[in-house]
């Protein structure tokens, strides 16, 4: 019998990923994607499937985790044997903008769908996978960050997620669910939504060196984070759904990078090595030598800013995560390192610049916000 998933946040980074992998293992997957005045499907059109043929096996739903009614539908009638919850408000600063939004969506959404399993009678049928973060430790308590180091969440997003988490604990150990946290650390593709700060970069990086873009503003370069590449991590979510027993689980590289770090990575894909020179707000980054004789990049062009609108409130200063139990009990690999991630996030954005370059030449107006 073929398995059934329902993925809610499909239309996102980890969805498109996930339903890639899923139907690559002979799932059948279904989608909840928001109504959009605009096609919002653009990581995942390479899956679709025409609704007027029979034994589809990628289905969308319009939905919304603020529509009990709609979830509750929705799980009744496709019967999942795996829900995996990535739908969320994902962006930490802009959480301190809608913070209400953020915590409906994020927190209470996950109550729905727990709620609506429970409601529905399908708590031995349906095991759940609750996509949890490691933005839950916040301001730095212990590092690397386990499953046991306390949480101390340091933004509207990771208290909001705060919730989803012990919900989640709080359904398995009351009502014997089969649901489970991936405490997940940062995982970056190239294509992570471009107001994250690897994405920004790796933009950035392709536009200046085409000539598309003078230079980029950054916030906090001191911040480190554990990053991994977003196909690693799906695969993750599957197999702690595959485990035996539900538990919770840290999923991570093990390592941290500044954000700087990653900014000199970046341009250094690019050919394009960099000097770093300020501090603080008053750091600036300059154009040092550029090996690639395509790029019309003069010596010294400050191509970096700190701007401290990027500043956040309350910030997370150092994540790395520790994922001995991941490794040991469900034999968690990597496939890929950092190097790897910057040189797939870098080569990928300088294709689509070379395509907005072109555009520009044909005279087209290109899109030029890059927040
Ligand atoms: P994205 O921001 O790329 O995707 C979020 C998805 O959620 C999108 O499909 C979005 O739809 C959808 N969504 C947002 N609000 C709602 C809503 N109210 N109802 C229905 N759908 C909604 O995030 P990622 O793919 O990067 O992350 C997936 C999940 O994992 C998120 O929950 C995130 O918080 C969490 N996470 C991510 C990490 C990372 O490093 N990427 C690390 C740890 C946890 P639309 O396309 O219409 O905006
Ligand atoms: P994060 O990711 O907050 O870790 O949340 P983000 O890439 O937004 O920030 C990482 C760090 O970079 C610093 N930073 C900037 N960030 C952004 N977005 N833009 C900037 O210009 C900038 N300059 C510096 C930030 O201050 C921060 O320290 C991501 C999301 O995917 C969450 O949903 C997920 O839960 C966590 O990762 C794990």
């Amino acid at each position: 019998m073929k398995k059934v998933a329902l993925i809610t946040g499909v239309t996102g980074q980890d969805g498109a990923y996930l339903s890639e992998f899923l139907l690559k293992k002979g799932y059948e997957v279904h989608g909840l994607k928001r109504r959009s005045s605009l096609f919002n499907t653009d990581r995942i059109d390479h899956l679709y499937q025409d609704p007027h043929i029979e034994n589809r096996n990628f289905i969308l739903h319009y939905g919304d985790m603020t529509d009990s009614t709609n979830l509750i539908r929705l799980i009744k009638e496709i019967q999942p044997d795996e829900i995996y919850n990535l739908a969320a408000m994902s962006h930490v600063h802009v959480s301190f903008e809608i913070p209400e939004y953020t915590a409906n969506a994020d927190g209470i959404g996950t109550l729905r769908i727990l709620d609506a399993v429970r409601l529905l009678g399908m708590e031995n049928k349906t095991r759940i996978y609750q996509a949890s973060t490691s933005e839950l430790y916040g301001k730095v308590q212990e590092v690397p960050q386990s499953e046991t180091t306390p949480f101390y969440p340091r933004s509207p997003y990771a208290v909001a997620k705060m919730y989803a988490y012990w919900i989640t604990v709080n359904y398995r150990e009351a009502y014997g669910m089969y649901a489970c946290n991936g405490i997940l650390f940062n995982h970056e593709s190239p294509i992570r939504g471009e107001t994250f700060v690897t994405r920004k970069i790796t933009r950035a990086t392709a536009r200046i060196a085409l000539g598309l873009q003078d230079k980029i503003f950054l916030g906090n370069l001191d911040a480190q984070r554990d990053w991994g590449h977003a196909k690693d991590y799906v695969r993750m979510m599957w197999m702690i759904l595959q485990a035996e027993e539900p538990e919770d689980w840290v999923i991570a590289t093990g390592k941290t990078t500044p954000v700087r770090e990653f900014v000199r990575m970046s341009f250094a894909e690019a050919g394009i090595e960099l000097e770093f020179k300020g501090k603080g707000v008053d750091e600036k980054a300059f154009v040092k030598s550029c090996s690639n004789p395509k790029y019309q990049l003069e010596i010294g062009k400050e191509v970096l800013s700190v701007d401290p609108k990027y500043f956040r409130p309350t910030e997370v200063e150092l994540l790395i995560g520790d994922p001995t139990k991941a490794k040991q009990k469900l034999g968690w690999k990597l496939e890929y390192e950092l190097e790897d991630l910057v040189k797939d996030m870098v080569q990928s954005d300088l294709k689509l610049m070379h395509k907005e370059q072109y555009l520009k030449d044909g005279g087209y107006r290109i899109l030029n916000y890059f927040e």
